[in-house]
């Protein structure tokens, strides 16, 4: 028996036929739960629509049955704003059917993609025509273009090209009442009023379901260096990031940061990830240098770079990868952290972004506070220093009870967020807010802004059916 009336089942039907829907519980299961398995739902049906009419006939029949909507995509996200709630009544509308590269215009440097489309699909597309679609991150082979722009997704060169909404130029999107803005401009100058599109950029589904994207192309990327580099302190990674780019400029296109904590993690349970040093560091950065130019002499720049640095004390060891397999090596074992830290047990996941400047303050401090207070946990900072984003995340300590850790997560979080908002930062740099940071977004976030942001929510979706329970309250 499902949560929705059947004669709303045999109408979806109607628009997407057999294929588009699932509502065997067996093939549901997977949109039920997260990629961590963090978050748990039920839902009354999954709907896959084949093309944007379709998701506008569904989202106006469920409109006028009064049936909430959880729009997805790859089903990465670290928030749980993907996951419905219990209740089964909500309908999961699943977007990787719309999986169609629209058009490719060099001319204009730009591609036009369905929502669907897995972003790595989309980088090698853009490879295709001899171009540079730069975003990029750990989960690019199951993530897709309407969860990056769902959530403004960053990653790791956003130092260089921007976040998604820095890439994105129009946007395909269906309204809640099912009617479709048709916002699909290449345009790089357009001052005719409010621009709209950056209103569904990183609103988690709560305002309309993503169809189709305008996106930024860049110039194909010729030569690329990258490093290995062991640090004695994080303070040395601001030092050393300032260097790099005064002396490289745009060809820094990588910069990330990680403790020993967060390598030991990889090295523990990443199959193939060896520590190219013979003794442990404090802390570690992979940085990536590229240019359009085959040529660009970029091992020269960085050796200069970390000479220099060495002789200041901030660097301690580095090594170059020399082909193409120990680039991969490298970046296998910074993008390998999420996934190396869930072998540890529970973890409390803080996306937190303060100013650059300020990093190495905040970790010194936090690190103290958190240690003093909860002996024995594992601190697994990491993340896009350029940004001043900082995954700084918790694992139990070795040997203790999973329910008594959890039990201390508010306690940890509300450590970790006062020190966030003490350094003037973001409880939420790149994932979003979802289901997961709703409540503290109520409480750390500028009351104006809140209720800014419910106004437009009431104005978009005055039935409150467009991803309820996730982003505002
Ligand atoms: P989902 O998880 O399916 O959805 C995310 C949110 O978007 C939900 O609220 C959903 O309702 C909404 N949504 C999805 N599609 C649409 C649509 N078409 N219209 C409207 N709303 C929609 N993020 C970063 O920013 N930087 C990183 O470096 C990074 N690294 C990651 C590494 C790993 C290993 C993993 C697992 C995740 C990582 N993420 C990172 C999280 C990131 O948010 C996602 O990977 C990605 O952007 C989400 O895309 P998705 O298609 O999986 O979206
Ligand atoms: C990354 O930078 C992702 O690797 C994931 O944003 C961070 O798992 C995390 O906390
Ligand atoms: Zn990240």
């Amino acid at each position: 028996m499902s949560n929705v009336p059947d004669a709303f089942i045999s109408e979806i039907e109607s628009i997407v036929g057999a294929a588009g829907l699932v509502t065997d519980p067996e093939r549901m299961a997977g949109y039920l739960t997260d990629w961590r398995k963090a978050y748990r739902g039920e839902a009354a049906l999954v709907v896959r629509p084949a093309n944007t009419g379709e998701v506008a006939s569904v989202v106006r029949l469920c409109n006028r049955y009064e049936v909430a909507l959880v729009p997805q995509g790859g089903n990465t996200g670290m928030c749980g704003g993907s996951i419905p709630d219990a209740s089964g009544t909500q309908v999961v509308l699943s977007l990787t059917r719309m999986a169609r590269i629209r058009e490719v215009d060099t001319a204009n440097e730009t591609i036009t993609v369905e929502a669907g489309v897995i972003l790595q699909t989309l980088q090698d597309a853009a490879q295709q025509a001899g171009r540079l679609f730069p975003l990029s991150l750990g989960a690019e082979g199951s993530c897709t273009v309407g969860g990056n722009l769902a959530t403004n997704a960053g990653g790791t060169a956003v130092l260089r090209y921007g976040n998604m909404r820095d890439l994105t130029l129009g946007l395909e999107v269906v309204l809640p009442d099912g009617r479709i803005w048709n916002g699909l401009r290449g345009l790089r100058k357009d001052n005719t009023g409010y621009d709209l599109k950056h209103l569904f950029i990183g609103s988690e589904g709560t305002l309309g379901i993503i169809t189709a994207a305008v996106l930024k192309l860049y110039p194909a990327v010729r030569s690329v260096t990258t490093a290995w580099v062991a640090l004695p302190s994080a303070e040395a990674a601001v030092e050393l990031i300032g260097l790099v780019r005064g002396l490289c400029g745009d060809r820094l296109t990588g910069f990330e940061l990680m403790s020993r904590q967060s390598v030991e993690f990889v090295l523990r349970h990443a199959a193939g990830c060896n520590d190219p040093f013979g003794e442990a560091h404090p802390w570690y950065v992979l940085i990536e240098l590229s240019d359009t130019q085959p040529d660009a002499s970029l091992n020269d720049l960085l050796e200069t770079g970390i000479g220099q640095a060495l002789e200041r004390g901030w660097v301690t060891d580095a090594v170059l990868a020399g082909n193409q397999a120990q680039v991969a090596a490298l970046w296998a074992m910074r993008e390998g952290i999420s996934e190396a830290q869930n072998h540890e047990g529970p973890s409390l996941k803080h996306d937190i972004s303060v100013p650059v400047s300020l990093i190495s303050e905040f970790v010194r401090t936090t690190d103290a506070r958190l240690l003093e207070q909860f002996p024995g946990v594992r601190i697994v900072a990491y993340g896009h220093v350029g940004d001043g984003n900082l995954h700084y995340n918790i694992s139990k300590p070795v040997g203790s009870q999973d329910e008594a850790f959890k039990a201390q997560k508010a306690a940890i979080t509300q450590v970790i967020y006062d020190a966030t908002a003490r350094f003037h930062g973001s409880i939420s740099a790149e994932h979003g807010i979802g289901q997961a940071k709703r409540e503290a977004a109520g409480h750390y976030k500028d009351p104006l802004e809140l209720q800014l942001m419910r106004a437009l929510k009431t104005t978009f979706d005055p039935k409150g059916l467009m991803n309820p329970g996730k982003l505002v309250q």
